[in-house]
């Protein structure tokens, strides 16, 4: 069986347990204590961050490999594009949103005085430039749901609880999220500390 160590706070690891709520399959998920990271998990995480996948001698750290990896082993639902084209243009958009977006995540979970106010500015132009796409499709992809969604929905559920605030322009990127939040699987991977992020 799978087993993820997880932090109940964190976006990266709210990644991997979506990914794994998705899937039919037999996990478990652990919670880390952050200040506290056990040591025989501290030894096989070279970065000592989570999330983390054991599954018997197999160790993987970075939430976006797991999920590969994850959706790889149990394909249905298939999460990454079937297409190599399509899937190359998923990997390229994963990896834009660690660069643009996500490379914030420890300033704003860290409430870092003195940039936070131009980090919050710089995350909701960035996401105010992502709204358009919603105008005409459904997720992120187009019509079907994807590892994509699945990478930006724990960003979009912790907007206020990062005092983001986005314009009226980016009223359709609200109704996505709410579309993603929607799904009964998205709800069973909440930590009861997520749940209340939103009121
Ligand atoms: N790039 C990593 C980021 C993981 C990460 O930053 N995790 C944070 C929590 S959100 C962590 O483990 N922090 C504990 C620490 O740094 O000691 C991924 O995608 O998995």
């Amino acid at each position: 069986m799978m087993t993820l160590y997880s932090i109940a706070t964190c976006p990266f690891s709210h990644r991997c347990r979506i990914v794994l709520h998705e899937k039919d399959m037999d996990f478990q998920v652990i919670d880390v204590d952050p200040n506290n990271i056990p040591e025989d998990l501290a030894v096989i995480s070279p970065y000592g961050k989570m999330p983390l996948l054991v599954e018997r001698d197999l160790v993987l750290y970075e939430a976006n490999i797991i999920n590969e990896y994850i959706d790889e082993r149990f394909p249905h639902p298939q999460l990454m594009p079937a297409d190599p084209v399509m899937r190359a243009r998923a990997r390229l958009l994963l990896h834009r949103f660690e660069k643009e977006l996500f490379c914030n995540i420890e300033a704003l979970e860290n409430n870092d005085r003195k940039s936070i106010d131009r980090i919050r500015a710089d995350m909701s132009n960035g996401l105010t430039m992502i709204a358009a796409v919603f105008d005409k499709q459904k997720y992120m992809l187009g019509d079907e749901y994807s590892m994509l969604d699945v990478a930006i929905a724990p960003l979009l559920w912790r907007l206020d609880h990062y005092g983001i605030k986005l314009p009226k322009q980016a009223a359709s990127l609200l109704k996505y999220a709410e579309r993603l939040f929607s799904r009964p699987l998205f709800i069973d991977a909440l930590t009861p500390s997520e749940k209340l992020m939103r009121k």
